[in-house]
């Protein structure tokens, strides 16, 4: 009598195969952890193009005083369009009191001229008494987008 438990050999080589099965079986239900996979890729913040400040003309009337420019003060964002407007007949040369030079407005003419910084007083070569300033400081923040969606100010 054997002590195979097995009849013979075929019976053996079953009872492995069945074994190696439920054990595949296993594997594959508990592979991963039976967590589900997402491919989607994490949403990243929109940008937002910066807008470009608003331009802002500024009217030469006169040759005397702070009544010469119009609006005085000016109002404008730094990085916006300053347009020196110069509805006088006669030419003014407008300098920053800082020393950046505007240049000349013509009669009828405007200038394009770009705002860096925070403004500052201004005034014109050619008619000593015309002064005026740019209030760059009262422009609201440009909001940049930052890591998390929201806005940094
Ligand atoms: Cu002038």
């Amino acid at each position: 009598m054997k002590l195979n438990p097995f009849k013979d050999e075929q019976t053996a080589l079953a009872v492995i195969a069945i074994i190696l099965a439920v054990v595949a079986l296993w594997a594959i239900s508990c592979g991963g952890g039976g967590g589900s996979y997402s491919t989607s890729t994490p949403t990243t913040p929109t940008s937002t193009t910066s807008s470009t400040p608003a331009a802002v003309t500024v009217n030469i009337v006169g040759t005397t005083g702070s009544a010469a420019f119009s609006p005085n003060p000016v109002q404008a964002a730094s990085g916006a369009t300053i347009a020196w407007k110069n509805t006088t007949g006669v030419v003014h040369h407008i300098v920053m009191d800082n020393g950046t030079v505007i240049g000349d407005v013509n009669p009828g003419a405007t200038l394009n001229s770009t705002l860096n910084g925070s403004g500052g007083n201004f005034h014109c070569t050619n008619h000593p008494t015309m002064v005026g300033s740019i209030n760059g400081a009262s422009a609201p923040p440009t909001p940049t987008p930052n890591s998390s969606g929201g806005y940094d100010y």
